[in-house]
C-alpha cells in the first residue's frame, strides 16, 4: 500500500495511528490537534458540524460542561457594570464573575495538562466542543496573537508586562463605530518556558515579574512550561492560546525563551512576530539571530533609557541597515505585504514606558494591512495546515518507535543496514509499509 495523502487522511488510517498514542500523555495535545485539523478538513457541511458538536456535548462530563459554559459565556463581565459607580452588589457580582471565568480558564488549561486518562479524554472533548461552537468563531476573528521572541535577558518579560498594562489603560473609545481593532479589551500572556536546567526557575521569575499585570482584572498570565512534548511545545501551546481566545482574550501575547529553531517555529503559532533585542546586541547579527531576523515582522530595541539610550539608537540603526540589505520581506506567504516591505525597527523602554504607543500603532497597522489584504486569514490557514502535517509526522515517528512489532522490524532493518544489506531509503520504505499494515 502506498502512502498517499488520501491514505493518510482516511479516518481508519488516522485512528490506527492516533489511538495508541492517545493513551500516552505527552502526545495528547498533538493527537487532539491532528484530530481537530482532520475533522475540519473532513466536515464540509455545517449541519453535520452542528451534529458533531452536539455529539461531543453528550459525551462531556459535568465539569467539562461547566467549563465550556463558563468560557463561552457571552455576558462579558467587564461590561456588566459599565457605569462609573456601580453599587456594591453589582460590583461584587462582577468581581465574582471575573474571578470564576479566570479560574475556569485556568482549570481548562490544567485539564489539558493533566496526565490522567479521563482528564485527557475530557479535555479533548472540551476543546473540540469549544472550537466547534459558533460563538467561538467571532472571538477568534476578533483576536490577535502576538509572538515575542528574543534572547534571554533581552527584556521580553518586562516589556510584556509594561505593554500589557499600557494597553489595558488606554482610554476606551466610546464611539461604537470606531475601529475596534485598535482597542484591546483583554490581554492574555502565555510565557513559553523550556523548563530546562539552563533557564530553570525563570517561570517563577516571570510570574513574579508579571505580578501587577496578572492582578489586572482584564489580564490573564499563564506560564506554559515546555515539558518533553514530542515535536516541541508549540502544538500544546496552540491549545492554550486557543483557550485564551475562546475565553475572550482578544490580544494574546506569547513570550518565548531563547532563539533556537523551536523558537523560530513560534511564527507558525502567531499572527505577528516581534523580535526584542537589547542595546548593543547588533554585532552577532550573522549568528543565530539571523534566522529570526529573517522571519520577524518587527524589531523592538529594548531598554532605550538612561545610559543605554545611545547604544539602543545605534543598535536600531544596525538592524535597519541589516533589514534593508535583506530586501523586501516575503512574510512567509510567498508574496510581500504591501505597505510592510521592510519590518520597522522601534525603540522602547519598559522602565520609562516610552515607545509603547509606537509599538501598538505599528501592531495595529500591520494587523489592518494583513486583514485588508486577506493575508491574515491566509496565514492562519497555512499555520493550521502546517501543524497538521507536523503533528502527523511526529505521530508517525512516535508510533514507529514505540509499537512493539514496528520496533522489532526497525531493529532488523537497522541490523541489515549495518551489514550493508539494504539502503536507508529502502529500509524506510519497508518500515512505512509495515506501519500502514499494522
Ligand atoms: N534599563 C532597562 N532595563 C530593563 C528594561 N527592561 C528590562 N530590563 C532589565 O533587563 C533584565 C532582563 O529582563 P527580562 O524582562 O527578564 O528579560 P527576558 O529574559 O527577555 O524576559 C532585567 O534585569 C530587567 O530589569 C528597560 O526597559 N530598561
Ligand atoms: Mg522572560
Amino acid at each position: 500500500m502506498t502512502l498517499t495523502a488520501t491514505t493518510i487522511l482516511s479516518r481508519p488510517f488516522l485512528t490506527r495511528i492516533l489511538r495508541p498514542v492517545a493513551q500516552r500523555r505527552t502526545q495528547r495535545p498533538l493527537l487532539y490537534a491532528s484530530q481537530r485539523q482532520f475533522s475540519s478538513l473532513a466536515s464540509d457541511d455545517s449541519s453535520s458540524a452542528e451534529e458533531e458538536v452536539d455529539a461531543v456535548w453528550s459525551k462531556m462530563d459535568a465539569k467539562s460542561r461547566r467549563l465550556a459554559k463558563l468560557l463561552l459565556d457571552s455576558d462579558d463581565p467587564h461590561d456588566m457594570a459599565s457605569e462609573d459607580a456601580p453599587d456594591e452588589a453589582t460590583r461584587r457580582l462582577r468581581e465574582n464573575h471575573i474571578f470564576n471565568r479566570r479560574r475556569g480558564l485556568s482549570q481548562a488549561i490544567t485539564l489539558i495538562e493533566s496526565s490522567h486518562a479521563d482528564h485527557q479524554k475530557q479535555s479533548n472533548l472540551l476543546l473540540t466542543y469549544l472550537l466547534g461552537h459558533e460563538n467561538n468563531h467571532n472571538r477568534k476573528d476578533r483576536s490577535f496573537r502576538l509572538g515575542i521572541a528574543g534572547s534571554p535577558g533581552a527584556g521580553k518579560s518586562t516589556f510584556v508586562e509594561a505593554f500589557g498594562k499600557h494597553l489595558l489603560n488606554l482610554p476606551k473609545d466610546d464611539n461604537p463605530d470606531a475601529d475596534s481593532h485598535e482597542q484591546c479589551n483583554k490581554v492574555a500572556v502565555v510565557c513559553v518556558d523550556p523548563s530546562s536546567a539552563v533557564t530553570g526557575g525563570s517561570i517563577l521569575g516571570d510570574k513574579t515579574r508579571m505580578m501587577e499585570l496578572s492582578r489586572h482584572e482584564r489580564a490573564y498570565v499563564r506560564p506554559s512550561p515546555t515539558r518533553n512534548v514530542l515535536g516541541g511545545l508549540s502544538a500544546y501551546t496552540e491549545d492554550v492560546v486557543s483557550l485564551c481566545q475562546v475565553a475572550g482574550y482578544d490580544f494574546v501575547m506569547l513570550e518565548t525563551v531563547g532563539l533556537g529553531q523551536s523558537e523560530i517555529e513560534v511564527k507558525e503559532s502567531v499572527d505577528m512576530l516581534i523580535l526584542m533585542v537589547p542595546p548593543g546586541g547588533g554585532d552577532d547579527l550573522q549568528g543565530i539571530k539571523k534566522g529570526i531576523v529573517e522571519v520577524c515582522d518587527m524589531i523592538v530595541v529594548t531598554k532605550a533609557d538612561g545610559n543605554f539610550l545611545v547604544a539602543a539608537k545605534h543598535t536600531a540603526a544596525d538592524y535597519r541597515g541589516a533589514l534593508r540589505m535583506m530586501g523586501p520581506r516575503r512574510a512567509g506567504l510567498g508574496s510581500t505585504l504591501e505597505g510592510w516591505e521592510t519590518p520597522p525597527v522601534l525603540l522602547a523602554s519598559s522602565y520609562d514606558n516610552t515607545g509603547m504607543d509606537d509599538v501598538w500603532g505599528e501592531i495595529c497597522r500591520f494587523r489592518n494591512l494583513m486583514m485588508e489584504s486577506g493575508k491574515l486569514q491566509e496565514k492562519r490557514q497555512k499555520q493550521t495546515k502546517y501543524w497538521m502535517w507536523k503533528n502527523l509526522q511526529n505521530l508517525i515517528l512516535e508510533q514507529t518507535r514505540t509499537d512493539h512489532v514496528l520496533r522489532q522490524k526497525a531493529e532488523t532493518l537497522e541490523r541489515d543496514l549495518r551489514e550493508g544489506k539494504t539502503t536507508p531509503r529502502v529500509a524506510a520504505t519497508e518500515l512505512l509499509d509495515s506501519l500502514v499494515r499494522t
